[in-house]
């Protein structure tokens, strides 16, 4: 199995983001995912409409930045590009030049996404791993899946997408300490995982040794 440089697969898809420390968030009584940022009107997609668009289904590797790889999940929803041909191009305002989408789950954590990485055919809202629903621990109820990026990208318990025509200074993570890190040690802008885009000053050389010292990983290595 070829992986992007760096990655080790491990068994298994073990829970790994950056909120491992905490409960997943429960899913409030009749919750939406709110767009927001250079729309016209409001809009809202409640995580049931996902069922009645188009579907689709990838097999892909979840990489993360610090190093590891789940293999071969099964990943089913909607596209991001027809979420965004169906429901947010039609609520643009005029002239609207959106050239960044930030996803927000609801833990508080970020991802900020250029749109051409975000409109690439991969790219889906998720609730359904491996024909289940998708569990709290992975997202529920309904995730990005970018499988070109790294993990840090596919922010889990999606509640909001906010649409901006340049690119927001916002922090992926609701923790402080995090927050303060992340600063220095920026995430990629791109965080294309075969083009080893782990973050946006250092070397990956360094950057890789650096995980493999602090994060353990969370499951055997598969070889
Ligand atoms: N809401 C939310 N989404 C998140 C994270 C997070 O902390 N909160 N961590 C990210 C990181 S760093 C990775 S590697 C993946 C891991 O997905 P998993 O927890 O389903 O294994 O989720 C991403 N999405
Ligand atoms: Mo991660």
């Amino acid at each position: 199995m070829k992986l992007p440089p760096g990655q080790r697969a491990v068994h298994g898809f073990p829970r790994f983001g950056t909120d491992v420390a905490h409960p997943p968030p429960a899913t409030p009584e009749g919750m939406t995912i709110e767009l927001a940022g250079e729309l016209t009107r409001h809009v809202s997609l409640a995580p049931a409409e996902l069922g009645d668009m188009p579907r689709r289904e990838v097999v892909a590797h979840l990489h993360c930045v610090a190093g590891w790889s789940a293999v071969g999940l099964r990943w089913e929803g909607v596209a991001f590009p027809d979420v965004y041909g169906l429901v947010i191009e039609p609520a643009l305002a005029a002239g609207a030049r959106v050239r960044y989408v930030v996803f927000v789950g609801l833990d508080g954590y970020r991802s900020i996404v250029a749109l051409e990485d975000a409109l690439a055919d991969n790219v889906l809202l998720v609730d359904t791993l491996d024909g289940q629903a998708l569990t709290p621990d992975h997202g529920a109820p309904v995730r990005l899946v970018s499988p070109d990026q790294y993990g840090f990208i596919s922010t889990k318990h999606l509640c909001r997408i906010e649409l901006y025509r340049s690119e927001p200074t916002g922090f992926y993570h609701p923790t402080k300490s995090i927050q303060r890190t992340l600063r220095t040690v920026r995430p990629h802008r791109r965080a294309r995982v075969w083009l080893e885009e782990r973050h946006r000053y250092l070397p990956s050389w360094l950057v890789r040794r650096v995980y493999r010292l602090l994060v353990k990983l969370p499951a055997q290595p598969l070889e």
